[in-house]
């Protein structure tokens, strides 16, 4: 499986956007396109609803070589076949997923400012999430810090970070350029006409000294 230091572009299939129905589909499309790792991201479903859902995608990521993480449920993590959890600021710590989802799991944690990835940065997570950076509606009570900070979070720290909130492969080249080097995109894969291609041409950008690095 490839490891979170690979990983460039990561994916977010969000049911705010994906029906129940279409979930495997859009998310092969986000795998053929060239997506580095896929989160579910299910909120306000059940238990069993996540853990049904994410022992239909575990295998497909799998087969893909692509880990594949939870957001929130890390006592699911192990049952769903999933490689690792995302928490939040306001979830449990970083240490408490670790237990439940276990030794091996990838644990990763959202910041919304320089503070809080610094604070984060303590906890040991395997990779943060800072943003979101631009106002979005997949996110829409949080607000947006800007791109100015992306230079100073990476000085300040050493794990990988992927600067997440409103980046669409038309704003990206500007995100790049402001010093990031791994993004989340959710509702610009998804809603893409052919999120295989969006997701392919994202790629690209993030990846562009080839396929594999
Ligand atoms: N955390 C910070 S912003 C965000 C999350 C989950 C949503 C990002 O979604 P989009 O559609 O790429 O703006
Ligand atoms: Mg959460």
């Amino acid at each position: 499986m490839k490891s979170i230091a690979e990983c460039r572009l990561y994916g977010i299939v969000d049911t705010g956007y994906v029906e129940r129905g279409n979930l495997l589909t859009i998310t092969s499309q986000l795998l053929r396109g060239g997506v580095d790792i896929i989160q579910l991201r299910a909120k306000n479903q059940t238990s069993e609803e996540v853990l049904e859902m994410a022992l239909e995608l575990a295998p497909i990521c799998r087969a893909a070589g692509i880990p594949f993480i939870l957001n929130d449920h890390p006592e699911l993590v192990r049952e769903a076949g999933a490689d690792g959890v995302h928490v939040g600021q306001d979830d449990l710590s970083v240490a408490k997923a670790r237990h439940l989802a276990g030794p091996e799991a990838i644990i990763g944690k959202s910041t919304h400012s320089l503070t809080q990835a610094i604070d984060a940065a303590r906890e040991s997570p395997d990779y943060i999430g800072f943003g979101p950076l631009f106002a979005t509606p997949t996110k829409p009570d949080y607000p947006p810090i800007g791109t100015r900070q992306i230079t100073t979070v990476h000085q300040a720290l050493t794990l990988p970070i992927f600067c997440i909130g409103g980046i669409k492969l038309s704003n990206l080249p500007a995100v790049l350029a402001a010093g990031a080097r791994r993004v989340v995109i959710v509702s610009d894969l998804l809603i893409a006409k052919d999120p295989a291609a969006q997701t392919a041409q994202c790629r690209t950008l993030l990846h562009p000294r080839g396929a594999n690095e």
